[in-house]
């Protein structure tokens, strides 16, 4: 299903989430391409997997990594790595664009100085999904997530600091970006399945990048 507009054919806007959280529609829209680019160059030295949660579920999410340190999931749990467990080797460097991107988007949301040490790169297909979940595995606590949407669009789960506060469902299109950190960095979040679908830049799939703080 191509949908009638998309972000990337609308005004940048900005609509507040609660105290903290913002999200940015259109934000990265003009460098979706140059964005899928380095994901691809990426994949290569890092290729995506399906990583096994703690409790030995495969995620339906396949992930990869750039930065300093990479978020990792294994039986052992889930923690920040500064080597790619599959390889032994570094991350790939976190590219200028990326940097830049999540640096603008989080000054906009009012963080100054977001220097992120990872970004975790979610790939969906249809019926892949993340659970509703908060983000505790960085040592910062302050700094914010910075996501950022590339490709078919998603229902994004925005939830509140309790698991059983009302979840929101939030459209996100490819270039839209949703910040979230301060008073409201442990908000629970999730992804709903993707639904089928193509996109011109990435076909039957959706690439999620995710900036992170972690030390
Ligand atoms: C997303 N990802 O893919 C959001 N959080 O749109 C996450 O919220 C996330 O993929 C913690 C660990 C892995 C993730
Ligand atoms: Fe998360």
């Amino acid at each position: 299903m191509t949908p009638l507009f998309d972000s990337a054919s609308l005004p940048p806007s900005e609509e507040p989430l609660e105290e903290g959280a913002v999200l940015l529609r259109g934000f990265a829209a003009a460098e979706v391409q140059t964005l899928l680019e380095a994901v691809s160059q990426i994949a290569m030295a890092a290729p995506f997997r399906h990583l096994v949660t703690p409790g030995g579920y495969t995620m339906s999410v396949a992930m990869t990594n750039c930065g300093r340190v990479g978020w990792v999931s294994d039986r052992g749990g889930y923690r920040y790595d500064p080597l790619n467990p599959a390889s032994g080797t570094p991350w790939p460097a976190m590219p200028a664009a990326f940097l830049g991107l999540a640096a603008r988007a989080a000054a906009q949301a009012g963080f100054t100085g977001y220097d992120p040490d990872a970004c975790l790169i979610n790939r969906y297909v249809a019926g892949a999904k993340l659970s509703l979940h908060q983000d505790r595995d960085e040592d910062d606590a302050w700094a914010p997530i910075v996501s950022v949407s590339l490709g078919l669009p998603v229902v994004f789960l925005w939830g509140g600091k309790r698991r059983a506060d009302p979840v929101r469902r939030l459209r996100l299109e490819s270039g839209d970006v949703v910040v979230w950190g301060g008073p409201a960095r442990f908000v629970y979040h999730g992804v709903a399945p993707l639904r089928d679908g193509l996109h011109p830049l990435t076909g039957a799939m959706r690439i999620n990048l995710t900036f992170r703080k972690v030390f």
